[in-house]
């Protein structure tokens, strides 16, 4: 197909399942993330694999400057950006409120929020000279229903439903397409950085039931991409078979 895809959180979960769901379709890459090491093997791979082209940009999505001048400089050949996948994101801490420490929920709102928008703000210049673009916002279950000890990231994924509906509206006018992902428990990296690398507690999260997969969201995010031109997907909420919103599993 070659078109360009911009992916953030490119180096683990669900963006690397993109970056191979689209190099597998033909379509050229952005990949992004902050652990550069992980950018280069996944571009060499990719490379190799599917004969497609990748550009490789390591930036931390929470650092305004950063976002704006790797985005700025982008070569030409890559600025015509078809995708943008809002991927990068995390949840820090699983704790009470009075209890949660400040700099996590720092941390959320500032990587999973305002990274979010300088990342949006920084790549619209290009989608709107085109009159044509597709930015595809990972939400959570999170944002649908708030549960125990989950108060920030809770609000961060609110956050990202609610600037997906207002960004939905405000570029009707530029013919951009605006998708938001609500995904339920997945098996990624997610759960050991909450619980800030210990993997026995993030383990115990997946117990009892086959949580979705990495793969299932990329095949749910390309689906979504794949559509015709005037086909858009709002909003769509996936779980896996066990677990009916953010708070009812069923676990054997
Ligand atoms: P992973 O931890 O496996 O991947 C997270 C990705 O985000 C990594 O590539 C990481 O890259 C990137 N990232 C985190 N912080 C930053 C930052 N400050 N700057 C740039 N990149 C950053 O988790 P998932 O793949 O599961 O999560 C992806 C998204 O999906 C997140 O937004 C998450 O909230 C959401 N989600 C996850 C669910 C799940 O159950 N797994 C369910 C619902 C939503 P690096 O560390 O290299 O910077
Ligand atoms: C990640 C899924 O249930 O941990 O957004 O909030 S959950």
């Amino acid at each position: 197909m070659n078109k360009i895809i911009f992916i953030t959180g490119a180096t683990s979960g669900f963006g690397k399942a993109c970056a191979y769901k689209f190099a597998a379709n033909n379509d050229n890459i952005i990949i992004t993330g902050r652990r550069e090491e992980r950018l280069e093997e996944l571009k060499g791979d990719l490379e190799k694999k599917y004969h497609v082209k990748v550009l490789s940009l390591a930036f931390d999505v929470q650092d305004k400057h950063a976002v704006f001048s790797v985005i700025n400089t982008i070569p030409d050949e890559w600025q015509n950006i078809d995708v943008l996948i809002n991927n990068a994101g995390l949840a820090l801490g699983r704790d009470f409120f009075e209890e949660a420490d400040l700099n996590d929920w720092e941390r959320m709102l500032d990587t999973n929020v305002k990274g979010l928008l300088y990342v949006s703000k920084a790549i619209l210049p290009f989608m709107i000279k085109n009159k044509k673009g597709h930015i595809i916002n990972m939400g959570s279950v999170a944002a649908k229903e708030v549960y125990e000890r989950g108060n920030v990231y809770c609000a961060s994924k609110a956050a990202v439903e609610t600037i997906s509906a207002s960004m939905r509206i405000d570029l009707l006018r530029h013919k951009i397409k605006v998708t938001a992902i609500h995904p339920g428990a997945a098996e990624t990296e997610f759960s050991e950085v909450r619980f800030k690398g210990d993997k026995q507690l993030a383990k115990k999260v997946y117990d009892g039931f086959t949580a979705l997969s990495a793969e299932d969201i990329a095949d749910t995010i390309f689906y979504c991409a794949s559509l015709p031109p005037h086909v858009c997907i709002n909003d769509l909420v996936i779980t896996a078979l066990a677990q009916a919103d953010a708070l009812y599993f069923y676990k054997e």
